[in-house]
């Protein structure tokens, strides 16, 4: 009843001042403090991204079994402890396609933990140990630097939680980065051989009864002219998801990296989230009709690539989609 009575009192409150700001347009002109569409969501920090994704490229290849590998994971653990979540590290040793046990490390970060209604952040943060798409042949079995894939989804994700460690949203969020995405045979056709940080988390999630209203996955968010199509996983588990995010970043015009069009079914982190945990989640990914980017699994997945325009439509977009919950 107090409670109550308290929130009606700042209601009438917050109504007082609005009635204010609007009561008195000729003073107001011009004014910038002034609400506007979106107010309430922070302006991601492009540069800030920028330099997360730096850092991890700096370690080198973070292949699993590898000491940049270990020092990557407990550069992340500390990031988002800096920004205020509560971090867990979920270790396992899983088994690669070709027998190699790898000491796998899923890195969770939550905020406001107590708020039941929560929405999943996703991205994986491992570097694949191939450069099988690479057109010398002689550097198919060196590992990818792993910068846009890897490296630009957690590093938008740090930029977020930086936000979201400042400026709590209503909703509690957590943040995976998720390990052993892309040790997939090189071979082809064995698809469980991908996510497989993903698949055991979705088995054991660091919650017991782990729920979100909704995921969304990063994956290559960082490369100049990327185009997102809508995925077909994601369409076909997670609709509501896709239509949410996609007309959230036509509304701030950037229409040109989310396109209304559908692409084919990708093996990606969100696959194990719908199909294991029934969390509807999205996959935004730099795929279209004419495939992955032409650095993808090559010795040429590096910073050249990223530009800080494809960061920030990622991410504010992605911001607004968290702060409007
Ligand atoms: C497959 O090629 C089966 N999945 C692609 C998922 C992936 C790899 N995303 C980034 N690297
Ligand atoms: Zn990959």
């Amino acid at each position: 009843m107090y409670m109550i009575f308290r929130k009606a009192i700042y209601v009438s409150f917050l109504l007082s001042i609005l009635s204010c700001a609007s009561g008195n347009g000729s003073e107001r002109k011009g004014d910038e403090t002034m609400p506007v569409k979106g107010v309430g969501t922070p302006s991601f920090d492009a540069d800030s991204a920028y330099s997360y994704i730096q850092r991890q490229a700096d370690f080198g290849p973070r292949v699993p079994n590898t000491v940049a590998h270990e020092r990557c994971a407990a550069y992340l653990e500390n990031e988002l402890r800096r920004f205020g979540a509560s971090v867990q590290r979920q270790t396992a040793e899983l088994t690669a396609y070709d027998g190699t046990a790898l000491k796998a490390s899923n890195i969770i970060g939550v905020f406001n933990k107590e708020a039941k209604n929560r929405v999943l952040l996703m991205a994986h943060w491992d570097s694949r140990p191939f450069s099988d798409q690479d057109e010398d042949r002689a550097n198919h079995n060196k590992p990818i630097l792993g910068v846009d894939d890897g490296a630009s989804g957690v590093g938008v994700l740090l930029e977020m939680a930086r936000h979201i460690g400042e400026n709590a949203p209503s909703v509690g969020v957590d943040i995976v980065f998720f390990d052993c995405e892309d040790y997939g045979n090189p071979s082809g056709g064995d698809s469980e051989s991908w996510c497989l940080g993903s698949q055991y988390w979705a088995q054991h999630p660091h919650q017991l009864n782990y729920r979100a209203k909704f995921g969304v996955l990063l994956d290559m968010v960082g490369a100049k002219g990327a185009t997102f199509c809508k995925e077909g996983f994601s369409m076909m588990y997670a609709k509501g998801v896709v239509e949410k995010i996609w007309r959230k970043a036509s509304e701030l015009g950037y229409a040109d990296f989310f396109v209304s069009r559908q692409s084919g079914y990708i093996t990606d982190d969100h696959l194990p989230v719908n199909e294991i945990l029934g969390i509807p989640s999205a996959d935004i990914i730099n795929f279209s009709e004419s495939g992955f980017p032409a650095h993808w699994h090559t010795q040429r997945d590096d910073m050249r690539n990223i530009d800080k325009n494809t960061l920030k439509a990622v991410g504010q977009t992605l911001m607004a989609v968290v702060y409007e919950q």
